[in-house]
This record gives C-alpha cells, structure tokens and sequence, in this order.
C-alpha cells in the first residue's frame, strides 16, 4: 500500500508567499525576487513531504493565486483584454487575478483592467478565480508550460512527483461564457481535449510516470451534457495510453455515488480518488465499480480540518479495500489537498499542551498517511508507537473536560420551540422600533466596518506583543470609535456603527472571546490570492464567559443621539469559518454558538444598543453541495440557530442581518425565515433578477440592497447611485427600503469612503423629499 498527499498549502510556514507577492504588487522586490521565493517554497514542501514518508507527492499544486488562474493561462484562454496589453506572463495573470490600473509609461500603454471573477472553491472558505470563456473560444498550450516546468524542478531535486491538473471537464464546468457571449461551456470540450494530450505527451517525455487530474465536479449534481463529457474526455486520453503517464482521478468533498454511471468512462484510468472523510459510506459501491486492475485512492487523512486521524478506524477502513482489491490497488491518502489546513503544528507554541495534541496540520498529515500505509502493509507492529499514541491522544480527546461542558449541554437540553420566536410578528415589531427609532424615509446606514487602516493595526499588534497596556489599548479604540461615529454624524447616516476598531476578523474575535474554542498564533489558510484567514478552532462545548462586544457598543452608543447599531458574527458564519469539532454534529456546535450570542444579543439590548446586526454571509456556503432532503435539514437548523441567537428581544429592538455572495433564488425561504427586522444584501452586480425574488414572493420586512460596490475604490457618483435605487423601487416598495452600500468598508481607504457616502446620503435624501409629498 503505497500513501500519497493530493496537495500542499503554498503560502510557507510564515505566509513568505504572502508577504512576497504583496512585496512584488507594491513594487518593492523584482519579478526574479518573487519567482525565486516561489522556488524555495517548492523545494521547502517537497522536502517535508518526502521526508514525512509519502510516497506520491504532488507538483504544480503551487500557485502564485489561484490554481484554476493557472490553467486559464496555461490553455492561453486568456480573454482579449489582459492579453492585448503583451504583459509579463506574471502581470497577466495577477491583472486576471487582482485587476490592474497602471498608467502609461517608458512608451507601454496605460492598463485599465478589473479582475476576473472570484467564486467558493465548492464548499470551502477558499475562492477560485472563474474561467471566462468566448464564443469560438480556441485553446493553445502555453509555451514552457508550468506542470512541465515544476516537474522537472522537482525532479532535478530528486524527487518524482505526480503532477496535478484540473481535468477538462472540471475546468469547462466550472467556467462560464464571459459577458456578452453565449457559449455554453461545456460544449467547448472538443478543442480543449487536444491541448491536455500535448501537455500529458510533454509530461510523459519529461519523465511524468502519473498525473492526478481532479475532477471534484463528480460529487455534484450534474446536468446530462455534463456526465456525458466524461466519455469523449476520458476515452480520448485512454487512447494514448503508453505515451501520456497513468491518470488518477482525484473526486473530493462528497461522495461520486448518484454519477457512478460514470465510471465506466474512466475505466482506463490507472486510478480513481475518492474523498472517505466527507463520504466514507462511498466505500463498498465505488470498489464494486472499479475497473480490473484499477487502483483505489482511499481519501481518509481530513483535507479540510486539522483534527489527528484517528488511525484504528482509517486502517480498518483501508483494509476493507485491501480485502477486496489486494494491498498493490489501494493508495492511503489525503481527502484532499491540504490547501485547506495551515502549515504545521510545530510553529503553535501557545496552545494547551493537552489540546495541541489533539491536532495535525499539513506537515504532520503527510506523516499520517504515511504511517497508516505502513501499519496496512507491514503490520502494526511496524508502526507500534505511533498506534499507541494516536490511540492515547484519541482517547485524551474523548475524556477531556474540554471536551465536554455539562452546564452547556444541560442548557441545550432546555432549548424550547417558544425560544425560537420573537414576541410578536413584524407588523407589531415594526410600529414600536419606528416609534422608538423615529427614522425618515429610505433610512441609511452602514454594513458594520469602517476602513482598517495601518495604525489600527499597528495598534493591535502592539497590544498582542504586551508593548502597550490595554488601558492604552482601550484609549486607542475608543478614540477611533468617536473618529467613527463624527465622521457618520457629519455625513448625516441616519443608523450609525462603531466601525469595529477593536476585531482582527469577524470570526477569529469571537472565537478568542468563547469557551470551547482555541486560537492559533500561525495557522493561516489561504482564502484567495495573498488573503489568508486564520480560523480559529472549535474543540469543545461553547459558552460565553463574559459579555464581547457590549463595552465598545455602549461606549459608542453613548457618545451619540442617533441610533447605534450593534455588530455580532452569526452561529452559522462562526461555525463555517471555524474549524469545527468532527465528534458532534455542526448542528450541536450551531446551536450552541446560537446560546453564546443569544446571551449577547440581550446584553447590547440592556445596555441601550435597540438595533443589532447579526451577520450570515457564510449561511448560503454551508448548503450542502447536492440538493436534496439534506439541504432542507440543514436550513432547518441553520434558520433554527439564527432565531434562537435573535429572538429574545423586545419588540422595539430592531434585529438586522446581511448577506455577501447573493443568489438568494434558490434559499429564498430560508432568509424569509430569518425573520430579521432589516436585511442588507450584496447586490453589486445590480441584479434585478435577485431583487424580482423579493417581489415575487412579496416579502414582507425591510430591505437594504447594497447600493454600491465596496470591493472597488471608486467613487459612485449621487446619480449612479439614485439610478440603483429607481430600480430597486421596481421590486420593493419605498417604506421597506433602506439605503446602504454592499458590505463592510474595512478593505476601503477612508477618502473614497468618505466621499462614497456623501453621494449615498444625498440619493437618499432626494427619494425622501420626492416621496413626501
Ligand atoms: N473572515 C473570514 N472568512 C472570510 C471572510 C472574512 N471568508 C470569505 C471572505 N471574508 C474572504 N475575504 C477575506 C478578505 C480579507 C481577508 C481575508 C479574507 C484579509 N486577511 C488578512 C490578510 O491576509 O492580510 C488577514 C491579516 C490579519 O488579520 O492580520 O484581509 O472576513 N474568517
Ligand atoms: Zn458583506
């Protein structure tokens, strides 16, 4: 039994790739600078894992942003408009990733180009850059094509890894026509499958014995013309067999079940991957259709979370294969690629002792596979010592008083129907938060966060390193938050907020203030591009020990007569964009996270604050991938913990909450459930269709659909801006619409915020004078 890692995260132990690419974007290290840090990465991970005993290991899993960004490039399915401008292979692909604004110089044309679309890599908190196709889009291998390159910089380095690519059909499923064309992906398989044979020749000559090409869009539902693609794709590539190196098939996060109709098109393939921590009743159906001699990749080291495999049940369950299809035809594995852990355990100084051993991060996962591989094929006796701490650290867990909070499961155990609603229904509510709240026509208001900017943290991590006290620390955020609140009362928004000073990220400050959760100090995973979040982790019941945000709150809402808005993290987005317990149920730690901010909520409400935003933007992420009974459970629950952390309020207090990444079409019931006084939703792309949603089922409450792009610094004008609100009266009636832009205004500079707001509260007092009358 061999072991093999789908995948290494790239960003390096101290996020050097970060730090190099930021470097490169603010002109301060050269392009060689830059490719050489990439270069070092490289050696430095393959290193580790060949160290850490893995069999197979991959290339061309690093990317500079975006792996999907890089075979855009590497088809030359670069749309017209980056390319026209002949840029450094490397510029074109960061104007693809990031958008580039340059102004003309030594003789070379100014560039003026935005980004091309980011999306949810699947489920995951990681974001994949679209590819954009045209009507006859054409594709060409690129010269000195980067699978090729890396695996011969692996290999000069001794070792021979297995390069991955996206598959075809992944590729084309995944992409979409770009503005203005027509073409349906899918249907552009054909003139793709030729460059994929050159580049699997060229691997093959550069002495590529496998390559892994991912194919995850077989865990999702797929329309007919898709499933099909896999035929012509697979039975093209079977035909070269013996001049392209052996495929395997990589499938992950869930379960390739219900698209099993599919494998025959694969039967060639030297090896099929499937994802058994996700989907482990996958196993016996998938090995039932496997063809003769085809191998088993048993993803069962967790490729999204950074729990210890347990290895008793992950060799139980490689040995099942090995039963059916001989030690030679099983390949231990990663679930995934690692992309979605942080590097490695070894930099946490900080954590608990106990709890620290409860975890494994990349660098400690290639050993894991490694291990289970051996204990399979050598016997565990080859492997006594680690079994026998794996199995005391599993056992640790299991018993640990961290682990179990009595008086939180007691509470859970109280939860009421009743708790899950608010005292009467919005009609009532409404009347007594106007009363209470007294606020014009087309109200405005901000979604939460003002601009983070270098001092604020420079400030925080002054605080983290004990270089000042938090006395001063206070000093300083109450400053910024008077800043915050004078520079709103100047702008004459109506709902004010405190800015949110004092949070490093939405969900990472809430996890530092609950019990149950543990933080990290380096354990950073990449969301997109040179962005890293650093989750924190979940590895118990969940309880607040003390009020979270009710001190800056109160501060801010004293210090004004407007009405103060008080900003809170949702269950469902502290759970998704955590690392989760894998022994209880999401819905338990949901409900728990529910109780923490249920408290919270009634704590703001008693110190005066009678408007709190609960944010949900990672609720639609948590669908589960197929629909299905299991999507409707899961809003079930998800609803359920929104309500319970809401409902326990007076009526005059007004419970808002906001939304990113819309397409609202699909769980539209769900946010209707919600029951929110106030919802503000991402509507930067100006859709209309989205808003027709809220019209066509007549939805009942208020609404603010952004008004304005905040992922962009330019300035809307007053008159854009009142464009958008016309249209929005199209759908939505005037004493229902708020005015707002699309997000937090954390990532903005305070110039362009400052005069974007100006322009949104004049458009707003426009629609309040036109509809007095
Ligand atoms: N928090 C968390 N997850 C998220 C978002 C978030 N996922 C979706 C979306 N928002 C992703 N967007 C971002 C935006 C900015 C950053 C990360 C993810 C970011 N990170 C800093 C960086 O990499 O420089 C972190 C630096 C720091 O905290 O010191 O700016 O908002 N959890
Ligand atoms: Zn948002």
């Amino acid at each position: 039994v061999q072991s093999s890692v789908l995948g290494f995260p790239r960003m390096g132990a101290n996020r050097e790739l970060k730090k190099a690419t930021e470097a490169y974007w603010g002109g301060k290290i050269s392009q060689e600078e830059l490719i050489n840090t990439g270069k070092a990465l490289r050696a430095a991970h393959w290193k580790i894992q060949k160290e850490a005993g893995a069999d197979i290991i991959a290339s061309n899993d690093f990317s500079f942003y975006d792996q999907v960004l890089d075979h855009i490039q590497l088809f030359n399915a670069v749309p017209e408009r980056y390319r026209k401008y002949g840029l450094d292979a490397i510029d074109e692909f960061f104007a693809m990733g990031r958008g580039l604004q340059k102004p003309a110089k030594d003789g070379k044309p100014a560039v003026d180009v935005t980004a091309l679309e980011m999306v949810k890599w699947f489920d995951s908190n990681y974001h994949y850059v679209r590819p954009t196709l045209q009507d006859g889009q054409t594709f060409t291998l690129a010269a000195d094509p980067k699978p090729v390159r890396e695996f011969l910089e692996a290999k000069a380095q001794g070792v021979i890894t297995r390069p991955v690519l996206v598959g075809p059909v992944s590729f084309l499923h995944l992409g979409k026509p770009d503005r203005g064309a027509k073409v349906d992906p899918i249907t552009l398989l054909d003139s793709l499958l030729p460059v994929y044979e050159e580049l699997l020749t060229k691997l093959a000559e550069a002495g590529a014995e496998s390559v892994q090409i991912d194919e995850p869009v077989l865990v999702l539902d797929l329309p007919e013309k898709t499933k099909k693609a896999f035929g012509p794709a697979y039975e093209k590539l079977a035909s070269l067999q013996g001049k392209i190196p052996k495929i395997t098939v990589a499938t992950y996060f869930g379960d390739i079940v219900h698209n099993l109709d599919v494998l025959p098109s694969l039967s060639k393939a030297a090896g099929i991957h499937i994802d058994l921590v996700r989907a482990p009743q996958q196993l016996d159906e998938v090995i039932s259709k496997l063809a003769p001699g085809q191998v088993l990749s048993a993803g069962v080291v967790d490729g999204r979370n950074i729990w210890k495999t347990n290895f008793q049940k992950a060799i139980e369950i490689v040995q099942k294969a090995v039963q059916t299809l001989g030690a030679e035809r099983v390949i231990v594995s990663t679930s995934s690629s690692l992309l979605h852990t942080p590097h490695t355990l070894a930099s946490e100084k900080k954590l608990p002792e106990e709890v620290a051993d409860w975890f494994s991060f990349a660098v400690e996962k290639a050993k894991e596979v490694s291990i289970i591989a051996k204990a399979v094929t050598a016997g565990p006796e080859s492997v006594r010592a680690e079994l026998d701490a794996n199995a005391a650290s599993m056992n640790s867990r299991a018993t640990s008083k961290r682990t179990n909070n009595p008086a939180v499961k007691e509470r859970q155990a109280a939860v009421t129907e009743e708790m899950h609603n608010r005292k009467s229904a919005f009609p009532d509510r409404i009347a007594l938060q106007q009363k209470n709240l007294n606020l014009p026509l087309f109200p405005t208001t901000t979604i939460g966060s003002f601009p983070q900017t270098k001092e604020i943290r420079i400030n925080r991590n002054k605080f983290t390193k004990g270089e000042i006290t938090a006395e001063q620390y206070e000093e300083f955020i109450n400053k910024e938050i008077e800043m915050v609140v004078r520079e709103q009362e100047a702008l004459d928004l109506d709902v004010l907020v405190h800015g949110e000073p004092e949070r490093n990220d939405m969900v990472q400050y809430f996890g530092e203030r609950l019990d149950g959760y543990v933080f990290t100090t380096h354990a950073w995973v990449q969301s997109y591009g040179s962005r890293c979040v650093r989750p924190p982790i979940i590895v118990g019941d969940i309880s607040r020990p003390a009020p979270m945000t009710v001190k800056e709150s109160k501060y801010a809402a004293s210090i004004t007569k407007k009405p103060m808005k008080g900003m809170l993290t949702g269950p469902i987005t502290c759970l998704r964009w955590s690392f989760p317990r894998d022994d209880v149920h999401q819905s338990v730690q949901a409900q728990q996270l529910a109780l923490a901010l249920r408290d919270e909520v009634v704590d703001l409400e008693a110190a005066g604050v009678k408007v709190i935003q609960v944010d949900e933007p990672a609720l639609r992420e948590g669908l589960p991938l197929r629909a299905g009974t299991e999507r409707e459970k899961y809003l079930d629950w998800a609803v359920k913990s929104f309500r319970l952390a809401t409902t326990a309020v007076q009526n005059d207090t007004q419970i808002h909450s906001h939304f990113c990444y819309s397409e609202f079409q699909d769980f539209f019931h769900a946010i209707a459930a919600l029951d929110a006084d106030v919802l503000s939703i991402e509507n930067s792309k100006s859709d209309a269709k989205l808003l027709k949603v809220f019209d066509e089922k007549a939805y009942p409450r208020h609404i603010g659909p952004g008004v304005y792009d905040i992922h962009s610094p330019r300035v809307p004008s007053e008159q854009e801006i009142k464009d958008r609100i016309e249209e929005m009266l199209v759908s939505l009636k005037p004493d229902q619409l708020w005015i707002n832009p699309d997000c937090g205004l954390k990532t903005r500079q305070w110039e362009e915020t400052r005069a974007a707001l100006k322009n949104m509260v004049s458009a707003a007092k426009f629609f309040r004078a036109k509809h007095a009358q």
